[in-house]
């Protein structure tokens, strides 16, 4: 019995359930099909684009790479990922903040098989909803760049809290900004202990060498796991 004088529907509860639901078709299919998602969430502009690029040059001579670049409308993204070599697909979200599973769904549907080995979401430039969606991702892969400041942790926890990786990009403008890396360390460490950090530049190319070799064995080792999964 309800003590107000209204009643409540639990409208959220639901929405999460069913995303779930969607997150574990997304996983099932990417298990069958041996491929390894990533779902890369940062800001507007904190360089989510320009590290795909790194990423797609890193990887596209061991793995064919399919992007999936999710804005409310403008497909600039999708021309640049193009221009490196991977098969890009444009989800264009509208007025929607963040990518959910449902909508993954999709996409997977639109790669034709065999779907690439590697599919890299750029999600929608939010540090907050994309938080809350998982979309059966193997990997969130979060980016803070150096210009947001080092207290952005403390701010927008969620995001920090569900990320596996975390790249502090920009690092080039650390002279220019106050931002203290130790410090922005042990925010995140707070939140997530067991976040890896890496601080690059994907500008300049500074420390990208330590973040690829992590990114590298964590695919090689899921696929090669998925793989004889999906061979049993
Ligand atoms: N100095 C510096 N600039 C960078 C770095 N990485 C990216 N940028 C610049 O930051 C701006 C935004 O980079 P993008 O890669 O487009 O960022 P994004 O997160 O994809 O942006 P949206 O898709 O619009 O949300 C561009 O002018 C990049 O050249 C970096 O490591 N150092
Ligand atoms: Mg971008």
């Amino acid at each position: 019995m309800s003590d107000t004088p209204f009643d409540i529907i639990e409208v959220r509860a639901g929405v999460e359930a069913e995303n779930e639901r969607f997150a574990a078709q997304v996983r099932d299919i990417t298990a069958r099909k041996g491929v390894f998602l990533i779902n890369l969430m940062a800001s507007p502009g904190a360089g989510k684009t320009t590290l795909l690029c790194r990423i797609i040059d890193a990887l596209s001579p061991t793995y064919k790479i399919g992007v999936m670049e999710a804005d409310m409308d403008a497909d600039v993204d999708s021309y640049t990922v193009t221009a490196h070599g991977a098969k890009a697909l444009q989800l264009r979200t509208g007025t929607s903040c963040h990518v959910d599973a449902k909508m993954m769904l999709r996409g997977l549907d639109c790669f034709q098989d065999p779907l690439p080995d590697v599919i890299i979401l750029e999600n929608v430039g939010n540090l907050v909803c994309p938080a809350e969606f998982d979309v059966g991702a193997d990997l969130k892969l979060m980016i803070l760049s150096v210009p947001e400041g080092d207290d952005k942790p403390l701010k927008y926890p969620l995001m920090f809290t569900v990320s596996d990786l975390m790249v502090i990009n920009k690092i080039d403008t650390a002279p220019i900004f106050d931002f203290n890396t130790e410090k922005c360390k042990a925010h995140v460490r707070a939140l997530n202990p067991e976040m890896q950090v890496f601080p690059l530049s994907a500008k300049t190319g500074d420390g990208m060498d330590a973040f690829l070799s992590r990114l590298q064995d964590v695919i090689a080792h899921t696929l090669t796991e998925k793989r004889k999964g999906a061979a049993k």
